[in-house]
């Protein structure tokens, strides 16, 4: 893919890329659902990720996720880390970013805005509400 020299710009500017980023519906009676996104670390050292706020969620947790005794289970994580001109891919499987406690009803198709608050200041992006699958 050529880039014209506006695009060639505008992608030097940006030092993060949040790729994609869905939030998973809510399945009743759950009171937490779980996210799949790309955190694209375009800087010369790591990026942390310190937390994650989103409007209509009362908090964001870090999850990761083992095996034990062939039951799959999520724990919490401090923070996440991005390597320098890394990539971190999110997703229910692995670690992901956990909504919690729901502040009002959310429709499937709804958009959301996430801020991520990293060690290189905030980053806002949007988030859609889709249909859970695992792929
Ligand atoms: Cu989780």
């Amino acid at each position: 893919m050529t880039l014209s020299p506006a695009q060639a710009v505008e992608l030097s500017a940006q030092q993060v890329d949040v790729v994609a980023p869905v939030i998973f519906m809510l399945r009743p009676p759950a009171k937490a659902t779980g996210s799949r996104m790309a955190i694209i670390n375009h800087l010369d050292k790591p990026l942390q990720i310190l937390s994650v706020s989103c409007e209509a969620f009362s908090q964001v947790m870090f999850h990761s996720v083992h095996f034990r005794q062939g039951q799959q289970v999520m724990e919490p994580v401090k923070q996440l880390q991005v390597s320098a001109h890394g990539r971190l891919v999110l997703t229910p499987n692995t670690t992901h970013l956990m909504f919690m406690a729901p502040k009002r009803a959310l429709s499937k198709g709804e958009y959301l805005q996430l801020i991520l608050h990293t060690s290189a200041g905030d980053i806002k992006t949007i988030a859609q509400i889709v249909p859970f699958h695992l792929k």
